[in-house]
């Protein structure tokens, strides 16, 4: 069984927010005629307290974009974003909503950034998304959503180690694409076995 899965689809990752994909907004509606054809529909949320660590804010010696080392590795210093409750936080207000039927959030815990639905970027604390897949029977994803090259990657390479079937949908996907980082996450995808695939093809695919 099948489900679509969309990332951070939130104003805050669209031109006019805080942390804007150049040209975020314009998949909304392929999203949304993607959302009409899947029988499950889930949803990310980057949901981030303020002062958060991944934010540039809360190292005062750092600027936005900056990468320093925390104890589970490299971390991106990113604008303040998706700040819980906020208009930035929501999804972007064209998103149909209704066929979803579970919203991961992520990104709450203050020390932890999570770009994955699966686990936070510790590696080892889990979202509980996989669980759900697997009681659900759900064992392929249909990723879609911001930004390719973070959120999107990640989902898409931890959903891989899971033992899911994972597709990306090249065209309801954007990218960031920080000193090269768009392409790299092509090609990381592809050596892990993620599949890529155009809305149209999996508009067909699931097509009931
Ligand atoms: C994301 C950076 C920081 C994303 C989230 O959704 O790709 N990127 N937080
Ligand atoms: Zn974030």
């Amino acid at each position: 069984m099948q489900a679509l899965l969309i990332v951070d689809l939130q104003n805050d990752f669209c031109p006019g927010g805080a942390l804007a994909v150049p040209n975020g907004d314009t998949i909304v509606p392929t999203v949304n005629d993607l959302a009409d054809q899947f029988d499950h529909v889930l949803q990310t949320q980057d949901w981030h307290p303020p002062g958060h660590q991944s934010f540039a804010s809360s190292h005062p010696e750092h600027d936005p974009m900056d990468v320093i080392e925390v104890d589970y590795g490299e971390q991106v210093l990113w604008p303040d974003h998706c700040v819980q409750g906020t208009e930035g936080a929501d999804f972007h207000p064209d998103l149909n909503t209704t066929p979803t039927e579970l919203v991961i959030r992520k990104g709450f815990r203050p020390e932890i950034d999570s770009y994955s639905a699966f686990y936070e970027n510790d590696g080892e604390t889990p979202t509980g998304l996989a669980g759900y897949l697997r009681d659900r029977g759900i064992d392929t994803l249909y990723l879609c959503g911001l930004a390719t090259d973070f959120c999107v990657k990640w989902s898409a390479l931890d959903g891989r180690s899971e033992g899911f079937d994972v597709y990306v949908i090249e065209d309801a996907t954007r990218g960031i694409d920080q000193d090269g980082s768009l392409a790299q996450a092509w090609d990381e995808m592809n050596d892990a076995g993620v599949q890529v695939i155009s809305s149209a093809a999996a508009r067909d695919v699931v097509a009931r």
